[in-house]
């Protein structure tokens, strides 16, 4: 199986080319940002308490996220491989990770980080806050914090792959079909 965790802080691109790399690859795609807005759409009780959370710019607890990946997983038995999105987004995701592939036999073939400054993410998270309605692209002090709740809970999840040689980084900003095709020579050598 190929599974790939897309890395990268809000705004890096992570959706955009995730959506890319699932067509060309045909891999399944396990957003928790997706999955956490659906929960929220059809106005569960987890979704409620997310809500609130994703508001204010804040990660939802661990085991929310884990078990919605843990489910996924389970949904998609015969799956080529899956690019996590999204997730993992802290130390202890990144472990339950490994341990819910383990135990189906399998693992993660590489982290890919997507790099891109944060000047940049602001400006691209209040471009798309005009049209996508998400109520977390707003204004600039909530993306602010978003930013922040990467730099201190999400960012060290890379050394968690650097230690297992399994971590690769491809630069940012630029068309989206130039950074796509340098993530996919990465993903045509895992192969
Ligand atoms: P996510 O849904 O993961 O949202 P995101 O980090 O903002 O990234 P996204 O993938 O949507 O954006 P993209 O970079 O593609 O998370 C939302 C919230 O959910 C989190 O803040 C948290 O509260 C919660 N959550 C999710 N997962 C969690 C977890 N595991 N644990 C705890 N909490 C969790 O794109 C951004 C914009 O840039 C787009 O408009 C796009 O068109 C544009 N863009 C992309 N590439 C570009 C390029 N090359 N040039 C110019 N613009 C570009």
């Amino acid at each position: 199986m190929l599974n790939i965790v897309l890395f990268g802080p809000p705004g890096a691109g992570k959706g955009t080319q995730s959506a890319k790399l699932i067509e060309t690859y045909q891999l399944v795609h396990l957003s928790t940002g997706d999955l956490l807005r659906s929960e929220i759409a059809g106005g569960t009780e987890l979704g409620l308490k997310a809500k609130g959370l994703m508001d204010a710019g804040l990660l939802v607890p661990d085991e929310v996220v884990i078990g919605m990946i843990d489910n996924k997983l389970a949904q998609n038995p015969t799956a080529k491989g899956f690019i996590f999105d999204g997730f993992p987004r802290t130390i202890p995701q990144a472990q339950a990770l490994d341990s819910l592939l383990t135990n189906r036999g399998t693992g993660i073939s590489a982290m890919i980080a997507l790099e891109v400054e944060e000047k940049e993410l602001i400006s691209r998270l209040l471009i798309r806050g005009q049209s996508s309605g998400r109520t977390d692209d707003q204004n600039e002090e909530l993306i602010e914090n978003r930013v922040k709740e990467y730099n201190t809970k999400t960012a060290p999840v890379a050394s968690f792959y650097k230690e297992q040689n399994k971590y690769f980084s491809v630069y940012g900003i630029g068309e989206i079909e130039e950074i796509f095709s340098n993530l996919c020579a990465i993903m045509d050598k895992l192969k």
